[in-house]
């Protein structure tokens, strides 16, 4: 019995802990929960959010600013480092958030390790499970808030990188397309000056300014590889415009692989060939034209530079000759297919590309045609013989046996030569009529007389309006006419839209024992015709050749710093930390105005409520400080309205809503409301365009 009363007892005992047991357990629950939503939950979230940011901002540190990122290494066709946008960006934009994102994990997986070190599967966890939960709840909330924040920081990354990649690619094509409209408009288009090449070239190579390195460069423009210039593997610097001295750089004609001068594609380029048959005059008129050329410099009226040794070799070798009396042997005259030299009489540099052709060429229709530069000639020079005239031979056969030797007439007749030349042009389909200007020059005029003839032609015509130059060109022309040559006249004539005829003598004497200089007489006037507008040879004020560069002259500079190590990573790392900030102080920003808006202004709703008025429609306005409401509940003062009226001299509302030229409107629950004053149930409130007004209701009723 007393047994059974004990247990009794002690079953009560334990039903009584057991219930406070369970009392405690829905105390801490609910207090632990408490806690967690309005105190743990925010703190959570605050510092999970703060260690994402710090786990950012860490390895963008590491990663861009002390570190160098990503490994870069050349690729791609060229032997070059790709501008960081166009490769190097994205890897190093993925390194930050993979390793960003590796760190985070391991908080995640810290938490998870100490929670499991905290809440064991024993029986502790029956009285400690609602810190469980907690701490479940918390992470839970702070890993959501985390990677929110996470996803902001990366995305804002991202943003940041896109933009500046999109600027550097549309920099990058704009100054492509900038280059070669360039190019084009200035006719800078690039012949291979070598004669079995005179391929057009679209871009030379050019090789590293490195000369450890000597990489060859094949695309060297704007473009992946960088905008403005570009990082060798060897980490040297080359500029990708000629405007930043590209043509500084040693380049190679693509086709024939064949030094090219530096001056080309940064010069305007004329090409003009001097066409004849053998023996007419070609190789003299032209070294007789670079010893005029040479004279005018040193009488100051011309800038003067060969962008090549050879052509230089080639003017000294010549001088040399035409000062000691000798004339040019055709065997020593290594005659380049264009001849290169650099002018300027004031306006833009000229590249000019004189062409001597050997005269046999002439004869072969089909070699000649395979002559490129017939095609991107700009002028001609046609020059005839006299000697080889038909009718001037048969005129002046005793004196011209006498010196055959001496004056080396050519066995083409200029008829011949002609037809040939235009058969070339038209298999090249030049045109109905050429727009290339045509120079007609009679060479060799000192021997036998012939510029006496011209010139007592001339002395007979009447004067030219046109000048000088069109006074010799009618001379010519007449001259030409006299001795047999009409048909040649009108066959260029409706072949060449632009034809003038001079005449010259390239040895300035006819060629004998004596020693005395060559002194060239009238080798200029036909290239200062066809080059008018870009080099004057009579009244120019030169400046200097600044583009030309000579091979003697220094190279492009060689700028070399590590390879595949850029300043764009920090750039981009320090852009990030300032739009954080940005948004982190702007959202803060934001939030204080919000607030203190919030103070200031409520929504008519908070203040408005249902009306107690049994018959379900709202009191009408009335004035609160009168206590009799019961007068004014007409139409349509009544039933959540809001009458705002703007007449000052009611200052008591009750009289004056009911006169009819009151407005009254609703007043939506949104309306933002700043409450001056509170009598309850009525509040003075300030709408925030100025009304005043009691509120009460879904009233509004203004005093002023
Ligand atoms: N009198 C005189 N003779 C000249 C003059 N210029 C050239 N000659 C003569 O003409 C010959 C041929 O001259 P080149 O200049 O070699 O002729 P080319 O047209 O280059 O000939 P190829 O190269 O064979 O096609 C020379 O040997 C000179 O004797 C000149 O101004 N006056
Ligand atoms: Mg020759
Ligand atoms: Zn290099
Ligand atoms: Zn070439």
């Amino acid at each position: 019995m007393s047994k059974g009363k004990s247990d009794g007892a002690e079953a009560l005992a334990y039903l009584i802990g057991a219930v406070v047991a369970i009392a405690i357990y829905i105390t801490i629950i609910i207090f632990v929960s408490a806690v967690a939503i309005y105190v743990l939950f925010p703190i959570g979230c605050v510092a999970f959010i703060g260690a994402v940011l710090f786990n950012y901002v860490k390895v963008l540190y590491e990663e861009l600013v002390v570190g160098k990122g990503w490994a870069d290494s050349p690729a791609g066709p060229e032997p070059a480092f790709k501008q960081y946008f166009f490769r190097k960006a994205r890897y190093d934009y993925w390194e930050v958030v993979k390793k960003s994102a590796l760190r985070n994990w391991a908080v995640l997986v810290w938490l998870k390790d100490w929670f499991f070190k905290l809440f064991q599967w024993n029986y502790i966890l029956a009285f400690t499970f609602p810190l469980a939960l907690g701490y479940i709840a918390v992470v839970a909330a702070g890993t959501t808030a985390g990677a929110l924040a996470y996803l902001v920081f990366g995305l804002l990354h991202m943003a940041i990188v896109a933009t500046c990649a999109g600027a550097a690619i549309a920099a990058a094509y704009t100054l492509r397309g900038v280059e070669r409209l360039q190019m084009f408009i200035r006719h800078r288009s690039l012949k291979c000056p070598y004669r079995e090449c005179h391929e057009k070239i679209a871009l030379p190579y050019y090789m590293c300014p490195n000369p450890a390195c000597g990489e060859r460069h094949n695309k060297l423009l704007p473009g992946d590889y960088g905008v403005v210039k570009r990082q060798c593997k060897c980490g040297a610097w080359l500029p990708t415009l000629f405007l930043f001295g590209r043509n500084q750089l040693v380049s190679y004609c693509p086709s024939c692989d064949r030094q090219l001068n530096s001056s080309m594609g940064v010069s305007r380029n004329v090409h003009i060939p001097i066409i004849a048959g053998r023996s007419a005059g070609k190789s003299h008129y032209l070294a007789a034209a670079m010893m005029e050329i040479h004279r005018r410099a040193d009488d100051g009226g011309l800038s003067v530079a060969f962008p090549e040794k050879q052509y230089e070799a080639d003017y000294v070798q010549w001088k040399r000759y035409f000062e000691s009396g000798n004339t040019v042997r055709p065997t020593q005259l290594k005659s380049p297919d264009a001849f290169l030299v650099n002018l300027n009489s004031g306006g833009e540099d000229c590249l000019l590309y004189v062409y001597d052709p050997a005269g046999e060429l002439l004869q072969q229709t089909d070699t000649m045609r395979s002559q490129e530069f017939f095609y991107y000639a700009d002028g001609i020079v046609f020059l005839i013989d006299p000697f080889s005239i038909p009718q001037v031979q048969g005129r002046l056969q005793k004196e011209l046996n006498a010196a055959k030797l001496q004056i080396g007439p050519s066995e083409m007749a200029p008829q011949d030569a002609y037809a040939n030349l235009l058969q070339t042009l038209q298999q090249q389909k030049v045109g109905r009529r050429s727009t290339k200007r045509l120079a007609v020059v009679l060479t060799k005029t000192d021997a036998i007389n012939i510029s006496n003839e011209i010139q007592q032609i001339a002395a007979r015509q009447p004067p030219d309006k046109g000048g000088a130059q069109a006074a010799e060109s009618s001379a010519v022309r007449a001259w030409l006419e006299k001795n047999g040559e009409g048909n040649l006249l009108r066959g260029i004539e409706g072949d060449f839209k632009s034809v003038s005829y001079f005449y010259c003598s390239p040895l300035g004497r006819v060629p004998d024992s004596g020693a005395t200089p060559f002194v060239p007489a009238g080798v200029l006037k036909p290239f200062g015709w066809l080059l008018r507008s870009i080099v004057d040879f009579e009244t120019g004020t030169p400046k200097p050749i600044a583009q030309t560069k000579t091979l003697a002259a220094p190279a492009y500079p060689l700028i070399q710093t590590p390879p595949g190590e850029t300043v764009y990573g920090k750039i981009i790392a320090a852009m990030w930390a300032l739009s954080v900030v940005s948004l982190v102080g702007g959202s803060l920003l934001f939030a204080l105005w919000a607030n203190t808006a919030g103070s200031d202004y409520a929504y008519a709703s908070d203040y408005t409520t249902a009306s107690s008025n049994s018959s379900g429609a709202y009191d009408s306005p009335r004035n609160p400080l009168s206590s009799s409401n019961s007068n004014n509940n007409a139409a349509p003062y009544n039933s959540n309205s809001a009458a705002f009226r703007s007449d000052t001299s009611v200052r008591n509302g009750a009289a004056a809503l009911k006169k009819a030229d009151n407005t009254v409107i609703y007043l939506a629950a949104d309306t933002p409301l700043k409450v001056i004053e509170i009598r309850m149930p009525w509040y003075w409130v300030q709408t925030r365009d100025g009304a005043v007004g009691w509120i009460h209701g879904n009233d509004i009723y203004p005093l002023r």
